[in-house]
């Protein structure tokens, strides 16, 4: 049975990618968290781990021995990207070096998945949309660019140490369980407030023509699985649904799964420095190297996210 290894695996992404990993795809399977996190669920290994310790990961590595490892752990959101730039930079470039490098001390060489951002497009031109992955990069906000040196740096590893380093580069992935700073997260979780009678009937929203590329989570780790068994090293892959929509059409379709009736009003405070217009996805490559498709459409994850925000709310209270 082959072994995969999870760094970063108590976030949003992490605990669908054990599912996928254990239950689907057959993996023995173990995990990193930070220490103070917590990761429920059974049938497979956790190990507290910090990726700005490099002898932490040489540590683990060497008793470990993956066949593959999934690389998600970051400071993974833009907001605070803004608000705390050093940490950004430390976790998501720093971090990531000490994670490749302890990899390339060891005596064989496994396979690498780095989860990148299709925000690293950034400041996307007309006629660039769908988007490619040879198409520039002009990331427009410190979390983009640290993802941008992330994947510049696991191709110069891969190339100079014959690494099995792929990078993948996620557009906006959603789903129960998500923290409420992302914004469909965010939405879902004002509806189930209003409706329990524990905010005023007032959604507060930042800004609503940004188009973005939503695809479920589910579907999301489904593609990383299919890389990691699929992938060529040293390639990146945009992984998305390949539909932008507009923030305000995910607004419309939450409020119309609403049981009360909501007014919404501009927030300034969820206004971002600097807004990228549109990100949409081109998923060819994806979907030609690993006959991946999406399967999950908007509406149901948008229906279950909140669902999930409801019962939140409702064992809350
Ligand atoms: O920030 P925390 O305490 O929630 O922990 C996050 C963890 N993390 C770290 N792990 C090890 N050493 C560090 N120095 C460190 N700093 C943060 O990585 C969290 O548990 C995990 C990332 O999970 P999320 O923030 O929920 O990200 P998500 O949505 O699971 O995305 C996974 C990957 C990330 O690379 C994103 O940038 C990309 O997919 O979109």
């Amino acid at each position: 049975m082959k072994k995969a290894l999870i760094i970063g695996a108590a976030g949003f992404v992490g605990s669908y990618l054990i599912h996928q990993l254990k239950d689907v795809d057959g993996y023995q399977v173990a995990v990193t968290k930070m220490p103070h996190e917590t990761i429920p669920g059974e049938g497979f290994e956790v190990y507290d781990l910090n990726i700005l310790e490099k002898g932490q990961i040489e540590e683990l590595l060497a008793g470990l021995r993956p066949d593959c490892i999934f690389h998600l752990a970051a400071q993974s959101s833009v907001f605070v990207s803004w608000k705390n730039p050093g940490l950004t930079i430390d976790v998501n470039i720093k971090g990531s070096v000490n994670v490749l490098d302890a990899i390339r001390a060891l005596d064989y060489k496994p396979r690498v998945l780095l989860i990148g951002s299709g925000e690293e497009y950034g400041h996307v031109r007309g006629g660039e949309v769908p988007i490619t992955e040879e198409n520039a990069v002009r990331p427009g906000n410190i979390y983009a660019a640290t993802k941008v040196c992330q994947n510049l740096i696991g191709k110069i590893y891969t190339d100079a140490y014959q690494m099995e380093i792929m990078s993948v580069r996620a557009f906006n992935h959603i789903g129960p369980n998500q923290a409420p700073m992302f914004v469909v997260a965010d939405f879902c979780k004002q509806v189930a407030e209003i409706e329990a009678g524990k905010q005023e009937p007032v959604i507060r929203v930042g800004n609503l023509s940004a188009k973005r590329d939503f695809t479920d989570v589910r579907d999301v780790v489904r593609a990383y699985s299919l890389l990691m068994a699929n992938g060529k090293a040293g390639e990146t892959y945009n992984v998305g649904s390949g539909h932008a929509v507009a923030i305000q059409e995910i607004l419309d379709k939450v409020l119309s799964l609403s049981r009360v009736p909501i007014q919404a009003e501009t927030d300034p405070a969820k206004l971002r420095p600097v807004d990228v217009p549109i990100i949409e996805a081109d998923t060819s490559k994806l979907r030609a190297c690993t006959g991946w498709e999406r399967q999950i459409p908007l509406e149901q994850t948008l229906a279950e996210t909140l669902d999930y925000w409801r019962e939140r709310v409702r064992e809350e209270a």
